[in-house]
């Protein structure tokens, strides 16, 4: 699996100790994988047991948090913070809510978020929080209870230089808003501490649409420096209709692609007239699930109940933008088969390692998210640096800057593919070692 018996090691006992963490596990292979490439090079990571270090939470908060449901009954769930890394800044990173939250998931995407956040190039360590309640059905009063007595709990352990949350799958500007609400009545006053506020709340123009706005940026990057093309005329499938499925098809369509599938987890529709974005949106605001919804607006469009019948559909360009583990290798056969050249990460880990493995090894394109879903992230740090500083900057400055971030995150992976691996397109190792450098050198400075 690796070449480095140091590696070989350090992985061995982590599979031991954490057996039960399948995600955690996936998500360290895949980057030790390319981290070999590097360990031979500075003996000091052997020494210093970076690995080892890296690879181990800081701290994990675990908590319960009981609320009251609109019946009267008492309800429990169980929460927790996984502080993974803070040598390069304060812990950021989402809170994710949804029934299958466990140690693993969230472990995994800490650990993502560190590397990821330091592809950033901006002052962030990594972090995830979340809990197992399940927002879906639920009343606005109910989530505003929940959201409150989670933050009664997560309060003390976070802050605007110590921990700062944000949304991800199941967390969005009414979430946080609610969370931030209590946590400014407890701190007694207004320091920014989450990301992915709304506006009028402090947050930051155009953090809703960055991961996928970003998401399209990096691709535009890779379209121009691998194939000297773009968007126009591609034909683009998006997994996941929420935050950030929604805002990639947005853009791949301000851009000249044509997005002719998408997804949600009532199913499928695949619409070759180019799927209608502004009545997914609009359906959105009013309904839990929208992919059976829409052929009843547009009789054409095929509807599959299944959702991974997605990746059957004929296209260029693939944006799996809803979960971790949603391309095994079966549908990467048969993306590839059916034209595929192109597969971009919007999800975290979306992708397993077999299906990474069978792209590169049919020359597609492959765009790992700690890259290309960093967007959102990026965009957060320029919310922190707004609230810190009490500025508000347009969306078009915001955007412009994740435009250069989105550009520079690209450049970085293409540098470090091309330095340790000879070969330009291998943004995995790139972005993992990339990412992998600034923080371990951290780490070194700042001793053991
Ligand atoms: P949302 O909750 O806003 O949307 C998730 C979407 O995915 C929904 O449409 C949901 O459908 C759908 N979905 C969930 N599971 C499945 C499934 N098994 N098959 C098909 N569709 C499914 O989450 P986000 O858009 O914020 O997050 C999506 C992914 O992007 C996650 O992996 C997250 O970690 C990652 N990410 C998010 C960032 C952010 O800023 N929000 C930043 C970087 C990465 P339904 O609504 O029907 O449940
Ligand atoms: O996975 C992610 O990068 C996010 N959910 C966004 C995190 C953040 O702090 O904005």
């Amino acid at each position: 699996m690796f070449k480095s018996t140091y590696l070989m090691g350090v992985y061995a006992d982590l599979t031991k100790r954490y057996q039960d963490q399948p995600e955690f596990l996936q998500a360290v292979e895949e980057v030790l994988s390319s981290i070999d490439l590097l360990v031979d090079k500075d003996p000091r990571i052997q020494q210093q047991a970076i690995v080892e270090r890296i690879v181990e939470p800081e701290r994990i908060i675990k908590f319960r948090v009981s609320w009251v449901d609109d019946s009267g009954k008492v309800q429990v769930n169980r929460a927790m913070r996984v502080q993974f890394n803070s040598a390069i800044g304060p812990y950021k990173g989402g809170i994710r809510f949804h029934s299958s939250v466990n140690e693993s998931i969230m472990k995994f995407l800490a650990f993502e978020q560190t590397l990821k956040n330091s592809l950033t190039c901006l002052p962030m360590g990594g972090a995830k929080g979340g809990s197992d309640f399940d927002p879906r059905g639920k009343s606005d009063n109910e989530i505003m209870r929940f959201c409150q007595n989670y933050i009664l709990e997560l309060y003390r352990h976070i802050g605007p230089r110590m921990d700062v949350p944000a949304g991800d799958l199941g967390v969005g500007a009414r979430e946080i808003g609610y969370m931030y609400g209590m946590y400014k009545r407890i701190e007694n006053e207004f320091s920014g501490t989450f990301t992915s506020k709304g506006i009028e709340s402090g947050g930051s123009l155009g953090r809703a649409e960055a991961t996928g706005y970003g998401l399209c940026y990096f691709v535009e990057e890779m379209l121009k420096a691998f194939k000297n093309d773009d968007f126009k005329g591609k034909r683009v499938i998006i997994s996941g209709a929420g935050k950030v499925g929604s805002m990639a098809a947005e853009k791949v369509i301000q851009l000249g692609g044509k997005v002719i599938a998408m997804s949600d987890i009532s199913g499928v529709i695949h619409d070759e007239n180019g799927i209608d974005i502004d009545l997914i949106k609009n359906l959105s605001k009013t309904n839990l699930v929208v992919m059976d919804k829409y052929q009843s607006y547009h009789p054409n469009a095929i509807y599959s109940k299944n959702t991974k019948d997605i990746w059957k559909v004929p296209c260029d360009i693939a944006m799996p933008c809803a979960t971790q583990n949603e391309i095994y290798l079966d549908s990467a056969e048969e993306l590839v088969k059916n034209g595929c050249w192109l597969v971009a990460e919007g999800a975290n880990m979306p992708t397993t390692i077999e299906a990474t493995k069978y792209f590169r090894d049919h020359n597609v394109l492959f765009a790992p998210g700690k890259a290309s879903n960093a967007g959102g992230v990026a965009v957060s740090g320029l919310e922190m640096t707004q609230n810190a500083t009490f500025q508000n900057w347009s969306f078009e400055e915001v955007d412009e800057k994740l435009h250069l971030i989105m550009k520079r995150i690209f450049r970085r992976c293409h540098e470090a593919s091309l330095e340790y691996t000879g070969k330009p397109d291998d943004l995995v190792t790139g972005a993992n070692i990339a990412g992998f450098v600034k923080v371990y050198q951290a780490m070194i400075q700042q001793g053991v």
